[in-house]
């Protein structure tokens, strides 16, 4: 192997189901594609079970297994804690890593709750005064079109902004026998949809505006409100009933499956006024058959409008309204070329990017904040921001004072 000379970053994650998989395949290829100033260690992985924990850190290439994260924090190879964890002990973890000196970064939505997000931003301010840095992983920012819009607004080529229409579509959970994972547990989680997937949507559209939600009107909605217990989890996925202990449900055989209640949100729509004067919608829903990961975007403008769907995460959509009439229209570019951001780094034009690369550029982006000494965005200040919109949908759909109900006739 040839010589490395560079410093280390020594790395320490807790959490290794679907996002600790996601950013352990990120720490592991980051430095083979992009070039970085330091070399980051995978040095250990954090989790409850010895046994699972210890088989995780082989499979995904970590070099130890820690089965409490405190020891993990308190490791002297750790400079870094990348938090994979269910959003109920992201605020806990962090702050105690950054009130040892390590730096973060953590899965979005950054909390279960504002009071925790403000924690948290406050512990990343204070760290931020020692050199310790803070980031929330809000990946799709690192999608290359996705980058591509943000520079397009930034350069004008929108004109005015009049229109944001954001949608994070999914249908995982619109089988009534789904069983009540962790993300359908307002305690794990701290809302539905709207805090798993709206929280990306919102975080998406005010990336690409560069302006902030200033208010909101919501409806929110639960369509399965009992599920079947879920035994082991892991992802999206989860197998297996715990013995009966609530309600009861029909199983697989005609016996009874345990059942346990739904109390977070299964779609979260709402409108809002950015602070620029664009209006915005937003849907973010686990219901809509057909649709597997369809974030979504368009945003329309008075020189153009630019368009965005994840399932097609290659390709951004652009209208020139500059144009005379009988020339424009919505044409499709291919985000592959080396001129794009992050695509240079990976194969050449047309050989399109997946999922898992906006979590390497992402990690990329990390490091090198870290290793400059400046601070990476977005910012726990900015995880705060998006969970302070989340709140304002909850409690807008709560009141409900801005549905009017249609008069019978
Ligand atoms: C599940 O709905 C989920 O994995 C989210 O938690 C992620 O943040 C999103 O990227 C894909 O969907």
């Amino acid at each position: 192997m040839a010589a490395d000379d560079r410093p280390t970053l020594g790395i320490g994650m807790v959490g290794y189901a679907f996002m600790g998989r996601v950013h352990s395949q990120a720490w592991r290829s980051v430095g083979a594609f992009f070039d970085l100033p330091v070399r980051p260690v995978m040095a250990a992985l954090g989790g409850r079970s010895k046994e699972a924990t210890t088989a995780a850190a082989r499979d995904l290439g970590w070099a130890a297994a820690e089965t409490d994260w405190r020891d993990l924090i308190a490791r002297d190879d750790v400079q870094v804690v990348d938090i994979c964890t269910p959003g109920d002990s992201h605020a806990e973890i962090a702050i105690a890593a950054l009130e040892a000196g390590k730096h973060v970064i953590c899965e979005k939505p950054l909390a279960n709750s504002v009071a925790e997000a403000e924690a948290m931003a406050a512990a990343a301010r204070a760290a931020a005064g020692r050199g310790v840095h803070a980031m929330v992983a809000f990946n799709y920012r690192r999608v290359p079109a996705i980058a591509l819009a943000r520079r397009w607004v930034a350069e004008g080529r929108l004109g005015r902004l009049h229109h944001v229409r954001a949608q994070y579509l999914q249908d995982w959970i619109a089988d009534p026998a789904f069983p009540l994972v962790w993300r359908l547990q307002r305690e794990r989680a701290g809302s539905g949809a709207l805090g798993d997937i709206g929280a990306h949507a919102v975080d998406t559209a005010q990336f690409i505006t560069g302006e902030l939600l200033a208010g909101v009107s919501a409806l929110t909605e639960t369509f399965v409100t009992e599920r079947p217990l879920a035994g082991v989890s892991a992802g999206l996925s989860a197998t297996g009933a715990t013995a009966p202990a609530g309600g009861a449900a029909d199983g697989p055989a005609g016996g009874a499956v345990a059942t346990g209640t739904v109390d977070v949100d299964d779609a979260a729509l709402f409108i809002g006024r950015f602070s620029g004067g664009a209006l915005g919608s937003f849907e973010a829903t686990r219901f809509a058959t057909g649709r597997k990961n369809a974030l979504r975007i368009e945003v329309n403008g008075s020189r153009g409008s630019l368009a965005f769907d994840f399932e097609a995460m290659n390709e951004l959509w652009f209208h020139d309204h500059t144009l005379p009439a009988a020339d424009a229209g919505f044409r499709r570019v291919i985000v592959t070329e080396a001129e794009h951001p992050y695509a240079a780094a990976w194969w050449p034009p047309g050989h399109g990017l997946g999922y898992e690369h906006t979590f390497t550029h992402e990690i990329k982006d990390f490091v090198e904040a870290v290793a400059a000494g400046v601070a990476p965005v977005p910012s726990f200040d900015d995880g705060l921001r998006v969970q302070r919109v989340l709140a304002a949908v909850e409690a807008s759909a709560a009141d409900g004072s801005r549905f009017t109900p249609v008069e019978e006739s």
